[in-house]
């Protein structure tokens, strides 16, 4: 069986009601008030088969123009469109308004159908149907049936419904596959169920049993029951028209314009970037910044134009920009949207939406400007790779891909598959999977190399940075997880040695402060010297350089094991140091106990060299101190 959504469209009064029921014999005005003053005023729903398998779920939509809110909820799901023209008024101004909103919320095919035939003459059907051919010149109905009946006689009926199943077997079906959307556009309660809502699917099954998740409240819960036209069953699949009865979610929990999804899924937007198209009909220029009324789905919100590559925008033209919704809501790539003005309260334009999660980034961005031309065309490959590469060194995830492309999962994985063999991009952690450009790849590498060789320079004596500091090192806007793949392409490339916690590059076999030869130099100065070795300002002068590459490079001495650290200020050879250990053990064993002065007779050192040298030895346990005296300290 093959499920289509047929709407109505068309101005008040002109039969729209009275042709589904003389359709389907389901009489959709059911509101007192409805009856009462004989207009619609809520959506009404029938359903209708046709043989060669297929169902159309039927949306009646309101006429008035105070109900033009209601008419575009109703449009959301629509396949098909029978427009209705009274045959004995022809066009007015809601037949306009409302093939426009068909045409900018994307519905796609349909028919004019002529109605109240048993009130007019043959000449005057044929003036009127000229004169629609004419209004619908242009638009997805330009080639579309035009056909006259009568609800009244029946007459016209049976090609109506021939030439809606030809139409039928042309028309695809709804995406099956994918999640759920089931934007709501009634609530109620049963009596003993609870809660139950109605809407038409969008894509994807939903199924008894689901838990499920109400956008953009968040408000979760599960399906308890499903009905499709009324029969009860455990599933419902996209196209069908629903009541779903929902468990945990109270009545006041949720309203029109709410859409039920799988839990976690999708997430509601407050930014969409949109193609724009501005009617001619608009009663004035759209100016940047100016408020409308958005419309998708079953939902309205008042949303900010941000013109992106413009100040103003004359009727008829059409441009990218961005709209800030006022309150969040779910909006996917794809989606259509109409907009209209606070006053008067007409419909203005409507589009497509592009970017459903734009970052944040200023008018007149070419990139921004490339990637929504990207999204417009079919080119979903420079899509991806456009929102790849300019998610820039902070990189996307899979599944937040999927959001933002509004691709199905299956086109998004075999693009990233093509793209990740070719090159242009790299996967940068498995769960979830992160992807980075190839650009931001490079751009990462380089920055580490820059940062090693900047932690080199500064530490000249240091053969390279542990990989813990490098980590830290990373730029912000980057991701910590992409460190290791980072690195692990380095050592690839060929440009850094891991030594165990150590990075070092590759390229570097002598060390930098060896390589000029100071501290060779200064070894051996310190050695000549013996047992009065110089400052580390005599070292200075010396050789004519400063104080922290004096310091570096008897850091590296000290780590070379060819010079010693007594105190901040005094580095003995090691030589010498042994010398004058091997004495103070000799004198210590000999006489169990040694005062300073004793010391400086048996070594000559003057009082500058004795005290940091005894205090060494202290702290290198070789003596204890014992009041003004030292002794030999036993294991
Ligand atoms: N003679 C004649 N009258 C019709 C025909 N179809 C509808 N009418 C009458 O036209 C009036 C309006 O019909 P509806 O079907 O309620 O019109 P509608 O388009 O649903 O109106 P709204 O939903 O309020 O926009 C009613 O009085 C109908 O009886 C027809 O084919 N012939
Ligand atoms: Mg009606």
């Amino acid at each position: 069986m093959k499920h289509l959504i047929l709407g109505t469209a068309g101005h008040i009064d002109h039969g729209k009601t009275s042709l589904v029921k003389a359709l389907t014999g389901i009489d959709t005005d059911r509101l007192k008030e409805e009856k009462a003053r004989g207009i619609t005023i809520e959506l009404g729903f029938a359903h209708l088969e046709l043989p060669g398998g297929l169902c159309f779920g039927i949306v009646d939509v309101p006429g008035h123009e105070k109900f033009v809110r209601t008419m575009v909820a109703g449009v959301g799901g629509m396949d098909l469109v029978m427009l209705v023209i009274a045959a004995d008024e022809g066009i007015m101004p809601q037949t306009r308004e409302h093939l426009d909103i068909l045409r900018l919320l994307g519905v796609k095919s349909g028919l004019v159908a002529l109605t109240k035939r048993d009130t007019v003459e043959r000449e005057w059907l044929e003036l009127v149907t000229e004169e629609v051919r004419d209004f619908v010149a242009g638009s997805f109905l330009e080639e579309a049936p035009i056909v006259a009946v009568s609800s009244r006689s029946g007459e016209g009926l049976g090609e109506l419904k021939e030439q809606l199943a030809r139409l039928a077997r042309q028309v695809a079906e709804k995406r099956r596959e994918g999640s759920f959307r089931l934007p709501v556009d009634r609530v109620f309660t049963v009596p003993g169920f609870g809660t139950v809502v109605t809407g038409t699917l969008l894509s994807g099954e939903i199924a008894v049993g689901d838990e499920l998740e109400i956008l953009p409240s968040g408000h979760e819960g599960r399906v308890r029951g499903i009905q499709a036209h009324g029969i009860k069953g455990d599933k419902g699949q996209a196209g069908q028209r629903l009541a779903v009865n929902l468990q945990g979610i109270d009545l006041n929990e949720i309203h029109r314009g709410d859409v039920v999804t799988p839990r976690g899924v999708f997430h509601a937007t407050r930014t969409v970037d949109v193609q724009l198209d501005y009617l001619p009909s608009a009663p004035r220029e759209l100016k940047h910044r100016a408020t409308v009324r958005l419309h998708s789905a079953t939902y309205e919100v008042p949303a900010q134009i941000i013109l992106l590559d413009r100040d103003t925008l004359q009727p008829g033209e059409s441009a990218y920009a961005q709209l800030r919704l006022k309150e969040p809501a779910l909006l996917l790539s794809g989606d259509s949207y109409i907009l209209r003005a606070f006053s008067p309260q007409v419909t203005v334009g409507g589009g497509v939406t592009l970017d459903p999660f734009p970052p944040r980034r200023r008018r007149r961005n070419e990139e921004a400007l490339q990637l929504l031309e990207a999204f417009g065309s079919s080119d979903q490959q420079r899509t991806i790779l456009l929102i790849i590469s300019q998610s820039l060194l902070s990189g996307i995830a899979f599944e937040d891909l999927l959001m933002r492309s509004g691709l199905p999962r299956k086109i998004v994985e075999s693009i990233l598959t093509t793209l990740l063999s070719a090159g242009e991009i790299v996967q940068m952690a498995r769960d979830p999977r992160l992807f980075l450009a190839k650009s931001a790849v490079e751009t990462l590498k380089r920055g580490l190399l820059q940062e090693l060789s900047n932690f080199l320079a500064a530490n000249p004596l240091k053969e390279g940075i542990s990989k813990e500091e490098l980590k830290t090192r990373l730029p912000k806007r980057s991701d910590g997880r992409f460190f290791t793949p980072l690195l692990t392409a380095l050592e690839k490339d060929g440009l850094v040695v891991p030594d165990r916690d150590i990075i070092r590059p590759a390229a570097q076999t002598a060390r930098p402060a060896a390589a000029d030869g100071l501290a060779g130099k200064i070894s051996g100065y310190i050695a000549d010297a013996g047992n009065e070795p110089p400052t580390i300002k005599e070292i200075m002068e010396r050789f004519r350089c400063d104080e922290k590459n004096v310091r570096d490079n008897l850091a590296l001495l000290v780590r070379s094991g060819q010079v010693a650290r007594i105190s901040s200020d005094l580095f003995y050879s090691t030589a010498t140091l042994d010398v004058l250990r091997e004495k103070l053990v000799a004198l210590l064993r000999e006489k169990g106990e040694i005062t300073p002065p004793e010391y400086r007779e048996l070594t000559g050192l003057s009082r500058k060299f004795l005290i940091p040298l005894l205090e060494y030895f202290d702290s290198e346990k070789v003596t204890i101190r014992v009041g003004d005296k030292r002794v030999l300290r036993r294991k």
